[in-house]
C-alpha cells in the first residue's frame, strides 16, 4: 500500500526524533519537511496551518493533520501497524494499549527529570550551565528505567513498543553532558545496546546528538569565565 504522511521534525528535536524512529521502524514511506526552528521556519502562517501551537514534530496525513510526538507515534501504528505487522509497537488490545499509554504518560516526566539536569533551554538560550546540582533527579529517572527493565529486554515488555522511543529521547538528552554514571544502571545500559542496534540509530539518533552535543558543549565553554 502507498503511504503519504509528511513529516514536519528538526533534526536535534528529540520529540522529532522519537516520531522518526517511529516511521522508520514502521518502513512506511514518508516526506520529509525539515523545519529549522533555529531559524524560527515554524513560525509561519504556513507551518500554523499544519501545527496550530507551531511546535515540531507535526505530521499531515490526507486530511489530518497532528502534532504532539506522542499522539503522532500512537496514531502512525494505529493506522499503519497491522498492514507493516508491526502493530505489536503499540498494540490494539486495550489492556497493553494501556499499559503501554501508561509509560508514554511516564515518559514525560522522566524527561522532564533529565531536562531539569541537562537545562539544553538554559544552556542555550539563556547563558546557564548543566544543573549538576539536579543530577540525583536525572539518577532517579534512570532508577526507574532500570525497575523497568528488570523483568524484560524492553521498557514495556519482551518487545520493542513506541514507549521505548520516547524513554530513550530522554535518556540520549544525557549525551549532551559529561553525565558518566550509566556504570550504576546496567539493564539501562543493556537496553542502549539495543535500541543503538537498531538500523536506522546512526540517521536518527547518532548523527543529529553529535551535532547536538558539540553545540551544548560550545555553548558551555564560550561561557566559562
Ligand atoms: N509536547 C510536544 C513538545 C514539542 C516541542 O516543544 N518542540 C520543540 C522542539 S523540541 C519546538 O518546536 N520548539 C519551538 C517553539 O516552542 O517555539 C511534543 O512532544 O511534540
Amino acid at each position: 500500500m502507498s503511504c503519504n504522511v509528511d513529516f514536519y521534525y528538526f533534526t536535534v528535536s528529540p520529540p522529532s526524533r522519537a516520531v522518526w524512529m517511529t516511521l522508520e521502524e514502521l518502513g512506511i514511506k514518508y516526506n520529509e519537511h525539515i523545519v529549522d526552528i533555529s531559524k524560527g521556519e515554524h513560525k509561519t502562517a504556513d507551518y500554523k496551518k499544519i501545527s496550530f501551537r507551531q511546535k515540531v514534530p507535526a505530521i499531515k496525513d490526507g486530511d489530518l493533520c497532528l502534532a504532539e510526538s506522542r499522539a503522532i507515534a500512537a496514531y502512525l501504528v494505529s493506522e499503519y501497524g497491522a498492514q507493516q505487522k508491526k502493530q505489536y509497537l503499540y498494540p490494539q488490545e486495550s489492556k497493553l494499549r494501556a499499559k503501554i499509554d501508561q509509560h508514554l504518560y511516564i515518559g514525560e516526566n522522566i524527561f522532564d527529570q533529565i531536562q531539569a539536569y541537562v537545562n539544553v533551554g538554559g544552556v542555550l538560550f539563556r547563558g546557564e550551565k548543566t544543573r549538576l546540582e539536579k543530577v540525583d533527579e536525572a539518577k532517579a529517572a534512570l532508577g526507574s528505567i532500570e525497575f523497568m527493565l528488570e523483568d524484560h529486554a524492553y521498557t514495556a515488555g519482551d518487545k520493542l513498543t513506541i514507549a521505548d522511543f520516547f524513554y530513550y529521547i530522554a535518556i540520549q538528552l544525557l549525551s549532551l553532558t559529561d553525565f558518566d554514571e550509566f556504570d550504576k544502571f546496567p539493564k539501562v545500559v543493556e537496553w542502549k545496546k539495543k535500541m543503538q542496534s537498531l538500523p536506522y540509530h546512526k540517521k536518527t539518533c547518532d548523527e543529529p546528538m553529535t551535532k547536538f552535543r558539540q553545540y551544548y558543549q560550545h555553548v558551555l565553554s564560550s561561557k566559562k569565565e
